[in-house]
């Protein structure tokens, strides 16, 4: 109740919400809750499926979703789900415990639950940040409809209608992703029949053009670099991870790190040579530049205006990554027609609007968790019942509450919120929009790039300052 200056108020507020993982003060729970992050985080990252008719050759998260996006024999994508979804079971009752001692925490501090103080850092009302959800889902959910039945179509012509039924839900391992979150590893399925992209597969591109693991990250910062940022310091390319360690295990999924608050910046990746790598290079850059674009402020403000933009910013500038950017860097030799939009469109919506449902559910799931309504003994049936009613998809292999399938995604027990991707999805999209507009850029949105672009990198850097 005491009335504070306004920027205290704030900083008062976010002494509170800013962390996502709040201890209880007794301190056997508290060293137990750390146990239990560290274990959980580590289970992911040592996590490995050996078949059983091949117990010494097991495959890890990489070699999986190679399978998962580049095999088109269904039992082949189903094994590889299978397993890769064998790894979580062991979680199952080290995360009911930790969502018993986080709950503790955030009740410490005044939340009902830990689903409450993640929704109280919107400057809004939990309960209103929720349902400004629905009300984007529910401005984007046609777009997805029509996505969702289009791919379905193709799918049902590529592998039958024993395999893929019409009218039911889209087996989740046929979609070209481990988690079906997005769908562009299959776009040689589901392309227009008259689709001409001629040499713009960047795949093999980068590949014929002999780029390797760091030449895929310069690029990433010469394309900051052309907004007129400072290039990234000595010590980002000494102390990064770009290339998975051949010695130990490591947490693979992609990572940016701020380690002084200053300019001791480092991304953690276990880089792969293809197009989809080569965008989350841009994503991860994207953390670290703005970072560094808000160092000066105090403490307790450094930090995006909201999660969803720190995940958006990278992705924005990976919107510029066009057919006439990539020629310009000479990755490609000539500029799909006009013709192609639609190809290039859908190839875009493929994983960006396939994404949105994803976005959403994942901590659809975790709050009803934190909450309460869903207990335990319904963690795996809850999922499901999620993805299906907002996804379309289905397990591809019978699932029971031995399972722990949210915890074969690394956000899960990496503890990472989720509903900012969902943000990031549509916010890119805007942010995209208005930097074009400062580039004086006249055609189409998904033609334009910022490349070169000072005035838009201007613009970027002052949004990210505040
Ligand atoms: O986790 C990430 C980034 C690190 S912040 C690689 N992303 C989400 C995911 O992979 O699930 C980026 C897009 C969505
Ligand atoms: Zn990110």
């Amino acid at each position: 109740g005491v009335k504070l200056p306004a920027e205290l108020e704030r900083k008062m507020g976010l002494l509170k919400s800013s962390q996502v993982l709040p201890a209880p003060s007794d301190a056997a729970k508290r060293e137990e809750l750390t146990q239990l992050a560290a274990e959980l985080e580590g289970m992911y990252g040592r996590g490995k499926y050996c078949p059983p008719a091949k117990p010494t050759e097991c495959m890890d998260i990489g070699q999986l979703s190679a399978v998962l996006t580049t095999s088109r024999d269904p039992q082949e994508l189903e094994t590889a789900w299978a397993g890769w979804h064998s790894i979580s079971r062991p979680m199952r009752g080290k995360y009911q415990r930790f969502v018993e001692l986080a709950n503790e925490g955030a009740k410490e501090l005044g939340y009902a639950n830990l689903g409450e103080l993640w929704r109280s850092k919107y400057d809004m009302q939990p309960d209103a940040f929720a349902a400004e959800l629905d009300r984007l889902w529910g401005q984007v959910k046609p777009l997805y409809d029509s996505l969702h039945c289009y791919v379905r179509a193709r799918l049902t012509a590529t592998y039958g209608k024993e395999v893929v039924p019409p009218g039911a839900p889209i087996p989740a391992h046929l979609l070209g992703n481990m988690w079906a979150q997005q769908w562009g590893g299959i776009y040689d399925l589901v392309k227009p029949a008259n689709a001409v992209l001629p040499g713009f597969d960047l795949t093999t591109q980068l590949k014929a053009k002999g780029v390797d693991e760091l030449g895929m990250v310069r690029y990433g910062e010469g394309f900051f670099s052309s907004l007129g940022f400072a290039k990234l310091p000595a010590t980002f390319w000494e102390r990064s991870m770009f290339i998975k360690p051949r010695d130990r295990d490591v947490v693979c999924h992609a990572s940016a790190w701020d380690i002084d608050q200053k300019d001791d910046l480092r991304i953690k990746m276990c880089i792969e040579i293809n197009e989809e790598d080569f965008s989350t290079i841009h994503h991860e850059l994207g953390h670290n530049y703005y970072q560094r674009a808000y160092n000066g402020k105090s403490t307790l403000f450094l930090d995006s205006a909201n999660d969803g933009f720190h995940e958006a910013l990278g992705d924005t500038v990976a919107l510029s990554v066009t057919p006439a950017y990539l020629k310009t860097l000479g990755l490609i030799d000539q500029e799909p027609p006009a013709e192609a939009d639609i190809a290039l469109l859908l190839q875009t919506a493929l994983d960006k609007v396939a994404f949105l449902p994803f976005g959403l559910t994942i901590d659809k799931w975790r709050w009803e968790v934190f909450s309460g309504k869903i207990p335990p003994a319904q963690y795996n049936q809850a999922w499901w019942e999620l993805k299906r009613k907002y996804q379309g998809v289905a397990p591809p292999a019978a699932r029971s509450e031995t399972d722990f399938d949210p915890g074969a995604k690394f956000h899960v027990p990496g503890n990472t919120p989720y509903m900012r991707y969902f943000l990031a999805d549509v916010l890119q999209f805007q942010f995209h929009r208005a930097l074009c507009q400062t580039a004086g850029q006249k055609g189409p949105l998904h033609r334009c790039s910022i490349y070169g672009s000072e005035a838009a990198g201007d613009k970027l850097g002052a949004m990210m300052e505040m």
